[in-house]
């Protein structure tokens, strides 16, 4: 499929609409902010979303305004895969199946608090998409460490680093056999709008899980959560890829770094000058990412390896 350029959003009413209106009260840089936008902007009008606790309820509401330019129900924290649940089949009683139904979902309440809606709602294959927008720590409720912080970052509950290691959803999600799963962030906007284009007209369950960066909780300036983005990309540490019915595709620049020596260095992203949060980080825990890093590789060399025994 030919990747949508800029151009070609600009061409389009329907992709220049503005669906999160502006005035909402992320902060400066937020990470979850431009995945919303970016995503709305594919999913487009017939959508209703829901969202469990997290920055997204308290950003995209503050009264007496509403940011959503959509239907958009904050749900209780391990309710929101249920809720879409229930909500898909009374829109299709509704003669409205035709609209997407999305879990807009953090990592705190995918990884931690949401996984066994979400793994009930997978195994069921219904017919929703889950986004877990993942900025790496509960984050509105002031950085607490979650299952998707990398080891070694600091954390308010975990001032000296964490010692466990990032939980990777996608793979797990993908062990469940939907139809599509997707990394996606908000550094290659033009891939995120794509996946999301190409994932509303896909039947079953979806599952796009995004990096999302979070300025004050991983302690950058807020310009810099583009560059902060393709430095997580470039180092491997956050592969850009597919699986469309278990045959994976490798996105972006994350396909030419299958091979390691092209990937940037990994010092390069985890040290306390590029984020505060990774003041801890030396030589040892450094040597125990670039471990964790190949463990997420090898999954991907997992799926391939299933993709060419499946050709043969
Ligand atoms: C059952 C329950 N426990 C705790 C909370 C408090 N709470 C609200 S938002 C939040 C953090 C959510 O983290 P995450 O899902 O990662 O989203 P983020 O805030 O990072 O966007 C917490 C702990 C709650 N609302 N409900
Ligand atoms: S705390 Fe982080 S995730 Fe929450 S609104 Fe601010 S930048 Fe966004
Ligand atoms: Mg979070």
């Amino acid at each position: 499929m030919a990747k949508t350029k800029i151009k070609d959003i600009l061409a389009n009413p329907e992709s220049r609409r503005e669906y999160f209106l502006p005035g909402n009260s992320t902060c400066q840089g937020c990470g979850l902010d431009m995945a919303l936008r970016w995503a709305m902007k594919a999913l487009g009008q017939n959508t209703v979303m829901i969202s469990p606790a997290s920055c997204s309820n308290v950003v995209t509401g503050l009264w007496p305004k509403s940011a959503p330019d959509w239907p958009y129900f904050n749900m209780a924290f391990a309710g929101a895969a249920a809720a879409a649940t229930g909500m898909k089949h009374g829109l299709i009683t509704k003669g409205k199946g035709d609209y997407n139904v999305v879990v807009w979902a953090g990592d705190g309440g995918t990884t931690d608090i949401g996984l066994q809606g979400l793994s009930g709602a997978a195994e069921r294959n219904e017919d929703i998409i889950y986004v877990c927008y993942d900025n790496e720590a509960y984050q509105n409720t002031g950085n607490q460490r979650s299952s998707s912080t990398p080891h070694g970052g600091a954390t308010t509950t975990t001032p000296y680093g964490k010692e466990r290691y990032k939980k990777n959803l996608p793979m797990i999600v993908a062990a469940h056999n939907v139809p599509y799963v997707a990394t996606a962030s908000v550094g290659d906007p033009m891939d995120l709008y794509d996946k999301f284009m190409k994932a509303k007209k896909i039947k079953g369950f979806r599952y796009i899980h995004i990096l999302a960066p979070c300025p004050p909780g991983w302690r950058y300036p807020a310009e810099e959560t583009i560059q902060q983005t393709k430095l997580i990309v470039d180092t491997g540490v956050f592969p850009l890829f597919e699986i469309e019915d278990g045959n994976l595709t490798l996105n972006g620049k994350s396909k030419r770094l299958h091979d390691k020596t092209k990937r940037k260095p990994l010092g390069e992203y985890f040290n306390k000058k590029n984020q505060g949060r990774f003041k801890v980080v030396d030589e040892k825990i450094l040597g125990e990412l670039q471990m964790d890093t190949d463990r997420w590789w090898k999954w991907i060399d997992r799926f391939l390896v299933i993709q060419d025994y499946e050709e043969k």
